[in-house]
């Protein structure tokens, strides 16, 4: 059965939301990140991105990983994509053209729109308040403007993001898009991804997700 290596507080919870939407069973092995641990390298110290076990699968440190019947991938994104393409169906891309439009919008959300939304989430809520720069999050909403309106004309015609239907690259988009909610200014401004996130986040897969997330410890 297909291993998905981390926690539900973690990126994890995009392969985890993917599998929930293809019906694909998966074990989870709990791998929680090293940081949240006081001595990580302790020998009674749980399964982390730091252990020498966990080196072995990912040797970059990172959660999640996937171990598919003896393929080991990284990178949280490129792994949904191949569990589309593999698993097939409605959410893979239909033809090489999609394939294009999908692999696109992905590197899109990963270059210019994770790095400042995860700003704005830990600025605005996840650092130690000591930590929090108003400066950092303010500079990362001017700029994700441009980029989400950029999304919102392209959700204008159909309300996805390609083929006109729900697939990969929706999940892969809405996950970079979801550190930013703590900035509604951003939503209030683009009224089309206001409402494809909300139509996401609505979807069954999702909130089951989110449901076993609530339950980990912050
Ligand atoms: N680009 C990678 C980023 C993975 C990543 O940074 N994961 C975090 C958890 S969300 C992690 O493992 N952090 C551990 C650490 O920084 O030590 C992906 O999308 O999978």
């Amino acid at each position: 059965m297909l291993k998905i290596y981390g926690i539900y507080r973690s990126r994890a919870t995009r392969p985890i939301w993917l599998c929930g939407e293809l019906g694909v069973p998966f074990t989870l092995v709990p791998v929680i990140q090293g940081y949240r641990l006081p001595d990580p390298l302790a020998a009674a110290a749980p399964l982390n991105t730091q252990s020498p076990d966990f080196l072995k699968i990912n040797p970059n440190g990172r959660v999640p990983s996937i171990d598919d019947d003896g393929l080991i991938l990284h990178e949280s994104l490129a792994i949904n994509l191949y569990l589309a393409k593999k698993h097939g169906g409605p959410l893979a891309p239909v033809n090489i053209a999609e394939d294009g439009l999908m692999t696109m919008w992905t590197a899109w959300a990963l270059t210019s729109v994770e790095p400042l939304s995860i700003q704005i989430l830990q600025h605005r809520v996840s650092l130690p308040v000591a930590e929090r720069d108003p400066k950092v999050a303010d500079a990362a909403i001017d700029g994700l403007r441009h980029p989400f309106a950029v999304l919102d004309a392209a959700l204008a015609a159909t309300g996805y993001v390609v083929g006109g239907r729900f697939t990969v690259v929706d999940i892969n988009i809405a996950e970079c898009v979801r550190y930013a909610m703590t900035a509604p200014e951003l939503f209030e401004a683009n009224p089309n991804v206001k409402a494809w996130l909300a139509k996401l986040h609505a979807r069954p897969a999702f909130k089951a997700m989110m449901a076993k997330r609530e339950l980990e410890p912050a």
